[in-house]
């Protein structure tokens, strides 16, 4: 007996901190083993940030029953994902946070659960926060299955008050839970069994992938129909109309290897049923949206679309003066290797070839997907280049320009919710909705071009106090909002190579915010600090005091520097124009002008006024 579940959510509302719970309750673990907190986050990236990036499987048993559980991502980058694996699911677990309520990324995956027609669990979570809300927010979701036009069997579905921190579900608030019994009574009452039968021919469509350097691509799925052993001959169909495939234009192949989940592990197995969840490797042509059967009865299951990409940045192969110094991969030839080899495993990246070797456009869903790569890239030791991110455009109907626009959320104390809408119109940010649900904040929600939001929220952090949270997702296509005003602030650029001083960062920083400390290295073109009037300045940064008798710099100690900007990659993506590039390395993120002498730039910046008059 199965039942496969997805635990799905907005980001944060406490997935993976349940996924533990319900491992450790249903005895995944042995007694005195020792398991980190959000064990499901398993890559370093994940645990760095506390989030989930990479939807992963897991199993428990429950009074002889397995069940499946997909743990997926809630950042709004990831949505697509999610999306593809509600296939291989026959019940959801919706999460959402007691005092935040629904968000978008709730929305947007509901929907989705709802659409595919699959039974919803709701779990209303975290009701150990101060400030939870249960009972509004179980209104706020029963209006947004109305909404969403759940049928009325969904709209049955099951409530529970839970704390994934504390391990605890109940059905009625004034009965505190003990444990996660009841959720785990909810899933096998509501979430149906698979329904495939086991004695037909072989059938399962691909949901998700992995990679491994040894087996190469992995397909993860649940079987439709019918039974798979080791070293069956199976066929692997194009994708295309669902229905029977009557050429043989399809890979077939035997399978190598074939896992079904339990707890943190992967379980080899010879053979796994209809209604499992199970990974198998063996052949070249694994792509999501693809189906598997039997030789004999090819017959293609309905695939699935991967979401398109909606910004693009380029990455350029370093060439500053520093290139080389910090990085083991450097060269145009292992740059283009490494993006070619990502599309194996990121199935909603782009790579695409420019006029200059040196330059590929990578196009991804956000920029914290694109953040990813990056990150993963300098850690694995690439040095490279990359540009400011730009929207993809498309074309209406009528050959009009459209551009991507995003839902953005924020929740804001009330005194800044003035300072939020005057800062979000210049950038063609539409409120549609303004709601208060008390307690001094509003919660506002705007449409806006995916453009107008790039470099804001280093502006709302400031504005806001650090009080403010904001959401975006991405909606929908629209009509090209028009040129946007830039970065309000200029840089202060480096004006020559060498060791930044303190004396002279000293004397800068009453006009400038510093992104570099004492000690660092600069070259000439490379942004030190942010000015606080418009329009760019070079300076010197490693400029010494003059030395009057005795005195060696040692006197700098007396200088109190601020803190300089933390400059991490999805900042620096929000923050450069089109005239500057970041530079990343292992060691280092650095800003720089494309340009690097200020000579060259005045040049550069006389040529464009002319070619603007003309
Ligand atoms: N107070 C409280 N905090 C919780 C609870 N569950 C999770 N958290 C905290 O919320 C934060 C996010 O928890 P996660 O389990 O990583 O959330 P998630 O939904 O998996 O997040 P993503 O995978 O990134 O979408 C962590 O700091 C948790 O400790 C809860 O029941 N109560
Ligand atoms: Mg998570």
């Amino acid at each position: 007996m199965i039942r496969n579940l997805a635990i799905i959510a907005h980001v944060d509302h406490g997935k993976t901190t349940l996924v533990d719970q319900m491992l450790r309750q249903a005895g995944a673990f042995r007694a005195n083993q020792q398991v980190e907190e959000r064990v499901m986050d398993s890559n370093p990236l994940e645990r760095e940030r506390g989030i989930t990036i990479l939807a992963k499987n897991t199993a428990v048993r429950w009074q002889g029953v397995k069940i499946n559980i997909v743990d997926t991502p809630g950042h709004a980058d990831f949505g697509g994902e999610v999306e593809r694996i509600l296939r291989m699911v026959d019940g959801v677990l919706i999460l959402v946070d007691a005092a935040e309520g629904p968000m978008p990324q709730t929305r947007f995956v509901t929907r989705k659960a709802l659409a595919l027609g699959l039974r919803p669990i709701v779990a209303i979570n975290k009701i150990d926060r101060a400030d939870a809300e249960p009972l509004r927010v179980h209104d706020e979701v029963l209006g947004l299955f109305i909404d969403l036009e759940a049928t009325p069997e969904q709209l049955d579905a099951p409530f529970l008050y839970t704390s994934s921190r504390a391990g605890t579900a109940t059905a009625e608030l004034e009965h505190p839970g003990t444990d996660l019994r009841p959720l785990f009574q909810a899933i096998l009452d509501y979430v149906p069994a698979p329904k495939g039968d086991p004695e037909g021919p072989f059938q399962m469509l691909v949901s998700t992938l992995d990679f491994s350097s040894f087996l190469g691509r992995i397909a993860i799925g649940r079987i439709e129909r019918g039974r798979v052993r080791v070293g069956d001959q199976v066929a692997l169909l194009p994708l295309g109309q669902p229905g029977i495939v009557t050429e043989e234009t399809f890979e077939r192949n035997r399978v190598t290897r074939l896992y079904t989940f339990d707890g943190l592990n992967r379980v080899e197995v010879d053979v796994a049923g209809a209604g499992d969840i199970v990974a198998l490797s063996g052949f070249e042509t694994i792509e999501i949206g693809k189906t598997f059967t039997a030789v004999d009865a090819p017959e293609r299951l309905a695939g699935i679309a991967v979401e398109e990409p909606t910004i693009s940045v380029d990455f350029i192969v370093n060439n500053s003066p520093f290139a080389g110094r910090e990085g083991k991969y450097v060269t145009s030839r292992q740059l283009k290797d490494r993006l070619y080899r990502e599309l194996e495993r990121n199935v909603a990246l782009r790579v695409e070839e420019t006029d200059s070797p040196d330059t590929h456009a990578v196009a991804g869903r956000g920029e914290l997907h694109l953040g990813i790569l990056m990150e993963t890239m300098r850690r694995e030791g690439f040095e490279f280049q990359v540009s400011r991110p730009r929207v993809i455009t498309k074309l209406g109907p009528g050959g009009e320009r459209l551009e991507p626009y995003e839902e953005l959320t924020v929740d804001v104390p009330e005194e800044y919710m003035g300072v939020v809408m005057e800062k979000l119109g210049p950038r063609r940010g539409e409120m549609t909705e303004m709601r208060n649900p008390g307690q001094g904040m509003v919660r506002l929600t705007f449409r806006i071009p995916a453009r107008g939001l790039f470099g804001y929220r280093s502006e709302f952090l400031t504005d806001t106090r650090g009080t403010g949270i904001m959401h975006h997702r991405f909606l929908d296509y629209g009509p090209w909002a028009g040129p946007l005003a830039g970065r309000k602030r200029g840089v202060m650029v480096a004006d020559r190579e060498g060791s930044v001083v303190a004396f002279a960062l000293g004397n800068l920083q009453e006009r400038a915010q510093m992104f570099v400390t004492p000690g660092d290295h600069v070259y000439e073109g490379m942004i030190a600090g942010e000015s606080s009037r418009p329009g760019d300045m070079d300076v010197n940064v490693t400029k010494e005091k003059k030395l009057t008798n005795m005195r060696t710099t040692a006197s700098d100690e007396n200088i109190i520097l601020e803190p300089p900007r933390q400059i991490t990659l999805e900042y620096a993506l929000e923050y450069i124009e089109e005239d500057e590039l970041i530079e990343v390395t292992p060691k280092n993120i650095r800003l720089r002008k494309r340009v690097l002498t200020a000579n060259d730039r005045k040049k550069a910046a006389r040529a464009a006024r002319v070619a603007d008059a003309s």
